[in-house]
């Protein structure tokens, strides 16, 4: 069920082998997403919460050339401090391993080596998208395209609200990738739990989302499903108060000319600076909340085995 090329942790090769909840779990959000040293600090609490959920954390990176799902945490921590990891995407991870090099994967990679691990849940905080001014940039993230091809269910926080949420969301329905809404009608949008925009789907257990899943799975349709689950109210940072932060941030990028890869870290680091931290603090809150929620879907799915 495992490709021969994954290079299993002891603790999630056991869970597979039994069939146990396995979630996994992307290492962008710590070395390009987070500052040192709350990003090993984040980690940590997510596998943790993971765990508690009854199912067993599977964080992905590429460490010297080995496609890793589940690391230790010696390994966990050398990787929050790597400052020179590559970011690793559908286009990079090939190359970065076959070159023998050390990155973190993104939402569309770690998607990749968990369907190559046999994993079926990840659990992120939020996902790539159409940014603002795609129609000139065309810059949109391989996230999106991963989605409609790799049968794995993604948690997410809804897409960056530093994107264009309307736009993600027609490309998400012309790829055929579900758009689920957790609990509530509005589409979550990251740091706000409501985007205002309604979205596509709603669901309300994690049971539901697995049986979902599961019919996909024997319909035979490919790809997988995103499931965007609302910051906890009490974390929330108001859309209000989020806007000019945003517009400012994605002004700055502009004027330094960031493109390709950088703009999603150089937007999230220059968000963390305009807000004083604050956007870190909710960004966290939101990936716990996840990790529980994505540990739950894990947990439906091994009592409805395929
Ligand atoms: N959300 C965060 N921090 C991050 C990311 C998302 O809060 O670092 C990362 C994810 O790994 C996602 C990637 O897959 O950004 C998208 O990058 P791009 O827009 O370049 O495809
Ligand atoms: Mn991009």
């Amino acid at each position: 069920m495992t490709h021969p090329l994954v290079h299993l942790s002891p603790a999630v090769r056991d869970a597979l082998v039994r069939g146990a909840p396995v979630v996994a779990l992307e290492s962008t959000i710590i070395t390009h997403g987070m500052p040192w040293p709350q990003n090993l600090e984040m980690a940590r609490r997510v596998e943790g919460v993971v765990r508690e959920a009854g199912a067993e954390p599977a964080t992905v990176a590429v460490i010297e050339g080995r496609l890793c799902v589940g690391l230790e945490d010696a390994q966990l921590e050398a990787l929050a401090q790597q400052t020179r990891a590559a970011k690793l995407s559908r286009a990079d991870l090939a190359i970065c391993m076959a070159e023998g090099r050390t990155g973190a994967t993104t939402v569309a990679a770690t998607m990749i080596a968990a369907r190559l691990a046999g994993i079926e849940v990840f659990a992120t905080g939020g996902i790539g998208g159409v940014h603002r001014g795609a129609e000139t940039s065309f810059d949109v993230s391989a996230d999106l395209q991963e989605l409609a091809q790799t049968p794995v269910t993604v948690v997410c926080a809804g897409a960056k609200a530093i994107l264009d949420l309307s736009k993600t969301l027609e490309v998400l329905e012309t790829l055929g990738v579900p758009v689920i809404a957790y609990g509530q009608d509005a589409l979550p949008a990251f740091w706000s739990r409501d985007a205002g925009l309604r979205a596509p789907l709603r669901m309300d257990s994690a049971g539901a989302i697995a049986a979902a899943q599961r019919m996909r799975q024997t319909l035979g349709i490919p790809g997988g499903q995103l499931v965007t689950n609302p910051i906890p109210a009490e974390d929330e940072i108001p859309r209000s108060t989020m806007a000019p932060v945003i517009a400012q941030a994605t002004a700055d990028a502009a004027q330094h000319g960031i493109s390709g890869k950088d703009v999603t870290p150089y937007l999230l680091q220059r968000i963390y600076e305009l807000t004083e931290g604050g956007s870190l603090t909710a960004n966290i809150a939101l990936v716990l909340a996840n990790a529980r929620l994505g540990a739950q879907i894990a947990v439906e799915l091994a009592a409805q085995p395929a």
